[in-house]
């Protein structure tokens, strides 16, 4: 089976580092801002199941600016990802959803808080976000906290997304 995984969020939040550490398991500190889209590939096993997953890196943009239709449609799973060493958080997921939702209406959300090697007091921050997102209209199926440059929580986010298509 092969599915649409698409990546959104405002510029800079880390989305191509959450990709790269997870294909390549690597990091870097300069910021190369990503032009319209980066499509990767990877077959992933689950339940002695083979996928092709199709990773779509996209551009970061915030504050409802347009993004081309064909970036987000057809999405199967879409993953949020939100600086959260930035304020804002919510609003950014419930931006974001909107924006995938108008395009695949069927698209399972992930929110993906980045950056949290950068976060103080991250467990209970977390836990504050996580009572604050279940009051937003649209199901969240999963929130993880990950670092790209420590290399943690990226494989569980992962993961919970394809639990979260195929059960
Ligand atoms: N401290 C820290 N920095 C990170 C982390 N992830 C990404 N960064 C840094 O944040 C900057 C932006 O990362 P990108 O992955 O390019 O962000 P993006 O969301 O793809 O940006 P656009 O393509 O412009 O939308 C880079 O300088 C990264 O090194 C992280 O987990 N921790
Ligand atoms: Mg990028």
């Amino acid at each position: 089976m092969k599915f649409k995984l698409s990546l959104l969020g405002d510029q800079g939040v880390g989305k191509t580092s959450l990709v790269r550490r997870y294909l390549d398991d690597s990091f870097s500190d300069k910021y190369k801002s990503t032009i319209g889209v980066k499509i990767s590939k990877k077959q992933i096993k689950h339940l002695s199941q083979a996928y092709d997953m199709v990773i779509w890196d996209v551009e970061g943009k915030g504050g409802y600016t347009p993004i081309p239709k064909q970036y987000l449609g057809g999405t199967k799973l879409g993953i949020i990802v939100v600086d959260f060493s930035q304020q804002g958080q919510l609003d950014t997921v419930i931006e974001h959803s909107e924006r995938l939702l108008e395009f695949s209406p069927d698209a399972e959300i992930l929110v993906a808080l980045s950056k949290c090697d950068l976060v103080e007091n991250l467990d209970s921050k977390f836990e504050n976000f996580i009572s604050k997102i279940k009051t937003i209209d649209c199901e969240v199926k999963h929130t993880g906290k990950t670092s790209s440059k420590l290399n943690f929580g990226i494989e569980e986010l992962f993961d919970e997304a394809i639990k979260a298509i195929v059960g």
